[in-house]
């Protein structure tokens, strides 16, 4: 039987007269899904559809994917290099040489009066991976500044520092094949369906054909805990309290995989001493989770012939960040969950190349996973590089949530800005502005002129963009994919490569040093230091034409073989000096900002899936922005009733720090104490946020702080908005 009208017709997709497709990855996630952009006769990318025979999508894109090859018509691309004497006076328009020139020369003036470390370099996670080694050659090997960090502070340190603590070296051991062979899956602080579209149809598709338990620890109702069979609405920061319980059950109970504990891990004891005290009474008071829930789940966890767990900001964004990383993976290890199929503790990646910037920037330690701590490796790299080792520091300098504090007190003086928009993204923006406001010089190289941290600078550089250069990039399962260029930058903008390359010849040291012309020459130079018995991080056998081949390849593919490795850690050796896996004794201290009776709501924050992060891309889409227009916050009907809280309407939050407006949009995924507000706006959550920092990994605490919900004129906060409307 026929539903609807009659003379239906059927739906036609306009032909877009494509000539040619240009291979890509993926732009903005990690989840890596390949892509091929259309092209018109002219040139023009016109569309894009997954790639049908990747291994990682299989055909299938998200809505920002769908759109991608829209970006390059968008508004507010920088064309030209831009310079002022000094901020808020009006950019001048500047050649390439006159920009690169004078950023070179302030950067020595301010070395010479203020010492090396004068200067901070902050980059991203969405660079090409051989940008970010070049990036890192520039910075460790010829400016010489020790503060050199990345966004990924702000995003997945706490999982670099969980692996480096439990295993002994970063890298996420599993990959998105385990939801074929898993038996149970625990996702804490991942919202999958919005975040990461296309691992949760891998993980949904594996559900379907083979069902498992599906538990979600999340303290709001997200699309993902909708689809879960458990929902652990979890009190804000106290994963680390559950984790423990967790091993406390499945320890009592001798639940635990006593063979693979005492073969393949050290600290037991310790670990066994620590969860005495986190009986599920006693953690239930604090965690929130009934204790017959822990005992359940700890049961099916620990039961299930493989089992494992997923994580993202939810845990990495807290101030127990690390520690429940390490609580992860100590839960994976007792029962035998490591490099096997189907267990696994895998970390969901952020940024599209958040690994590529942890693999090969430098910003830790030196490039391929090596460490400014060791002798041997610096001396390995000031070889191959030319640089005398003693060029480089012996520890990590400062991290990006404590290069600002540095300029406060004046220990910076002159800041790099590369590919990220802190004034939007770091938590207590009104300080994360005063600093900036202190600087003698900060530069901004950004594809966007208009991104607002560029209003803070004195020299803007005009950066290349997704498919205006070639290069690779790793995603959450180690897998190395590849972006054809297959349009030219718009102006004089130029890949960030050359920026760098440019700037390095601009310095004595940098003239001694090789810089490679091309993307594919860099990529031989990491395959060359990837090289080397027991590691990890091996690359040697690829070369950007086999991973195009292969829609991706993953780490460790050792040079002769024909193809990468889904899993580490298979043969229980970690790469720890015992190799041994640590399992690490954590107790849980309350240290966050909780509410009160002055800040009674707890103020959560996180993504929603039209857009990406402060919104320089998605913002300008029309198919995306049209969903989320206006900054606005979820809130608990119930709790609105009791304010008088209209839906649709706009209401001042108020922290300690700062206050905004918001859009009110009531619903059940948060609870009466909370409120969720989306990060992508500028002036708004970060206007609130503290950001307690983890001890091991610096990361901020964005989903945990103290707000109070006040009334506001209706029109005012309207017209308000209108105007800060920014595209
Ligand atoms: N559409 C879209 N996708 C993106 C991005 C984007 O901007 N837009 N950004 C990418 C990047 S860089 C990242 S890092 C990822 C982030 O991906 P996700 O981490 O999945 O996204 P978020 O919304 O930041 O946070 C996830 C959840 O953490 C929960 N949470 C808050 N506090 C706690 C807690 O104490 N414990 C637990 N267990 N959960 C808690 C929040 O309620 C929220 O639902 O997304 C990537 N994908
Ligand atoms: N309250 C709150 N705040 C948060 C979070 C949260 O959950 N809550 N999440 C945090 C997390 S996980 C992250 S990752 C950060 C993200 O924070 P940011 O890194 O500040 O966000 P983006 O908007 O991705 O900024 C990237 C910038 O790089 C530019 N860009 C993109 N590609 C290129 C390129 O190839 N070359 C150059 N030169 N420029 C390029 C873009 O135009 C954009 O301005 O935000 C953090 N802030
Ligand atoms: S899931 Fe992530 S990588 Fe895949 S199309 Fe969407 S944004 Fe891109
Ligand atoms: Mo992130």
């Amino acid at each position: 039987m026929l539903f609807g009208r009659k003379d239906r017709k059927p739906i036609k997709i306009a032909d877009k007269k494509v000539v040619d497709w240009k291979y890509a990855v993926c732009g903005y996630c990690s989840t890596g899904c390949s892509i091929e952009v259309g092209l018109s006769a002219e040139g023009k990318p016109v569309t894009s559809r997954g790639k049908g025979s990747a291994p990682v999508n299989q055909g299938k894109l998200c809505i920002k994917g769908i759109f991608e090859h829209e970006l390059v018509t968008t508004a507010g691309r920088g064309t030209e290099p831009l310079m002022r004497d000094k901020i808020y006076q009006p950019y001048q328009p500047t050649s390439w040489d006159a920009a690169l020139d004078r950023t070179a020369d302030e950067f020595k003036r301010i070395q010479e009066k203020y010492g090396r470390d004068s200067v901070a370099v902050v980059s991203t996670g969405q660079l090409l991976t051989e940008e970010f080694y070049t990036l890192g050659k520039l910075v460790r090997g010829v400016i010489g500044t020790n503060n050199y960090d990345g966004n990924t502070t702000l995003c997945m340190a706490s999982a670099v520092s969980g692996y480096k603590r439990s295993f002994g070296s970063d890298g996420p051991p599993g990959c998105y094949e385990d939801f074929e062979h898993t038996h149970c899956l625990l996702a804490f602080g991942s919202n999958l369906p919005e975040q990461h579209p296309i691992i949760y149809w891998r993980l949904k598709e594996a559900l379907e054909k083979r069902k498992f338990p599906l538990i979600v620890v999340d303290p709001r109702v997200t699309m993902m805990a909708q689809f879960a069979d458990i929902h652990l609405p979890i009190t804000p920061g106290t994963d680390l309290v559950l984790l423990n319980a967790m091993a406390h059950v499945i320890i009592k109970e001798g639940l635990q995989k006593q063979d693979y504990i005492d073969a393949h891990c050290s600290g037991y004891d310790e670990l066994a001493a620590l969860i005495e005290k986190y009986d599920p009474e006693s953690a239930s008071r604090i965690c929130g989770i009934d204790a017959d829930t822990i005992r359940h789940v700890a049961r099916l966890y620990a039961k299930a012939p493989s089992a494992m767990s997923i994580w993202t900001m939810g845990i990495n964004q807290s101030t127990h960040g690390s520690d429940g990383v390490c609580g992860i993976n100590n839960l994976n290890l007792i029962t035998g969950n490591i490099g096997i199929p189907g267990g696994t503790s895998l970390s969901i990646t952020g940024q599209c190349n958040a690994m590529g910037t942890r693999e090969w920037s430098s910003c830790s330690g030196l490039p391929g996973y090596r460490m400014l701590e060791k002798e041997e490796h610096r001396e390995e790299v000031g070889k191959f590089w030319g640089v005398d080792p003693e060029f480089f520091p012996k520890k990590r300098g400062l991290q990006q949530t404590d290069i600002f504090p540095a300029i406060e007190s004046g220990e910076i003086k002159a800041l790099w800005i590369v590919a990220t928009n802190p004034l939007t993204s770091m938590p207590n923006q009104p300080r994360i502005k005063k600093a900036m406001e202190k600087l003698k010089f900060m530069v901004v190289q950004d594809g966007y002129a208009d991104c607002e941290t560029a209003k803070y600078a004195h020299v803007y550089l005009p950066g290349a963009v997704w498919g205006e250069k070639e290069g690779v990039q790793t995603n959450t399962e180690r897998r190395v994919n590849l972006v054809r260029k297959f349009v030219e930058p718009p102006g004089q903008a130029k890949p960030d490569y050359w920026v760098f390359n440019e700037l390095a010849k601009r310095f004595e040291q940098g003239r001694k040093i090789k810089f490679p012309e091309t993307t594919s020459e860099i990529f031989d130079e990491m395959k060359h230091l990837s090289k080397g018995d027991g590691r990890t991080l091996d690359i040697s056998g690829m070369s950007h034409d086999m991973i195009e081949e292969q829609r991706g390849i993953q780490w460790p593919m050792r040079e002769g073989e024909a193809t990468g490795n889904p899993r580490l850690y298979s043969d229980g050796k970690f790469q720890t000096s015992s190799g041994k896996a640590n399992l690490l004794a954590m107790d849980y201290i309350e240290n966050n900002e909780v509410p009160d009776n002055q800040y009674p709501f707890w103020l959560n924050s996180g993504r929603v899936v039209e857009h990406f992060h402060t919104r320089t891309k998605t913002g300008k889409i029309g198919n995306l922005n049209k969903f989320s227009p206006t900054p606005y916050m979820e809130m608990n009907p119930d709790a609105a009733r009791a304010l008088g809280v209209q839906h649709m309407s706009y209401v001042r939050l108020v922290s300690r720090r700062g206050d905004a407006v918001v859009m009110v949009q009531l619903t059940q995924r948060v609870p009466r104490n909370m409120v969720f507000i989306p990060m992508h706006y500028h002036d708004c959550v970060n206007r609130l946020s503290l950001g307690l920092l983890d001890p091991y990994s610096r990361q901020p605490a964005f989903k945990q702080c103290a707000v109070r919900i006040e009334h506001v004129d209706q029109k005012e906060a309207a017209r308000l908005n209108v105007e800060r409307r920014a595209f």
